[in-house]
């Protein structure tokens, strides 16, 4: 069973997982879901996709998730596993065709310390707009995503490679990528044009197919978020 539409509060709870498959409870829009979309696609996982109603949360996903977050996982076996980061890296041991952590420890360390810096880096998407929206004045997080974003090219440079992991894509990409995917609605496009590199790695991304699987257009995105900023956010936007 997969479901497009968002459920939500008073709708059935879905039956067991499929043997062979893995649920991913999501919202078409939510970035930390997309890690676990791309992640499930680049390594050819069979999967089912649930979609919730992120504001009217239904109670049987309130008892598989307490934190009633999205993205979740659920095995055959009624397990569940949350956390954007955690259901990647679960499903990257758990599947072991195309790892996407490299095997080293200092490896696989240094993608953690770039996924811990970039979370510090996810407010500013969503601050920069909604205090833009209120009137507020945001050219001092500007400045300050600006040099994120500088960090973040002159880290490419350094490394001259193509991705954050090497010169192909690894696990660190796809979990930095949903906010990129996200620029224009964001309002943060323009920050890109002072570092070639960080741009080249977005036209790059574009091209993968995980990436192409999982997207949605910049009108799509914008279009989402306008509800999103206006307080009602219409998870099933496009359908
Ligand atoms: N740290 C969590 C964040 C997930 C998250 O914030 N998801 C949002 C949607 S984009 C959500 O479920 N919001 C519902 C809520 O805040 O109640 C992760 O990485 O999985």
């Amino acid at each position: 069973m997969s479901a497009e539409k968002c459920l939500a509060k008073g709708s059935a709870a879905p039956g067991p997982v499929p043997k062979d498959y893995i649920r991913v409870y999501s919202m078409r829009f939510c970035p930390f879901a997309q890690r676990t979309r791309l992640v499930l696609k680049a390594k050819g996982i069979k999967y089912e996709t649930i979609n919730v109603h992120l504001k009217e949360k239904p109670d049987w996903y309130l008892k598989k998730n307490p934190f009633g977050l999205v993205p979740a996982l659920e095995t055959p076996a009624g397990e569940v596993i949350y956390e954007s980061a955690i259901t990647c890296e679960y499903l990257d041991e758990v599947y072991p065709e195309k790892k996407l952590l490299p095997s080293s420890p200092f490896a696989k360390a240094q993608q953690k310390m770039m996924l811990e810096h970039f979370s510090k880096v996810i407010p500013y998407f969503y601050k920069i707009p909604m205090d833009r929206k209120k009137g507020e004045d945001v050219s001092g997080l500007e400045a300050e995503l600006k040099e994120k974003f500088a960090k973040l090219n002159e880290d490419l440079v350094n490394k001259k490679t193509k991705f954050f992991g090497g010169d192909s894509i690894t696990m660190i990409d796809y979990m930095m990528w949903p906010w990129f995917e996200r620029v224009e609605a964001y309002q943060v496009k323009q920050f890109l044009d002072g570092n070639p590199e960080l741009k080249k790695w977005t036209e790059l991304m574009l091209q993968d197919s995980a990436v192409k699987a999982t997207m949605f257009s910049p009108d799509a995105h914008k279009a989402f978020f306008k509800t999103f900023l206006d307080g009602n956010p219409d998870f099933d936007y496009g359908l």
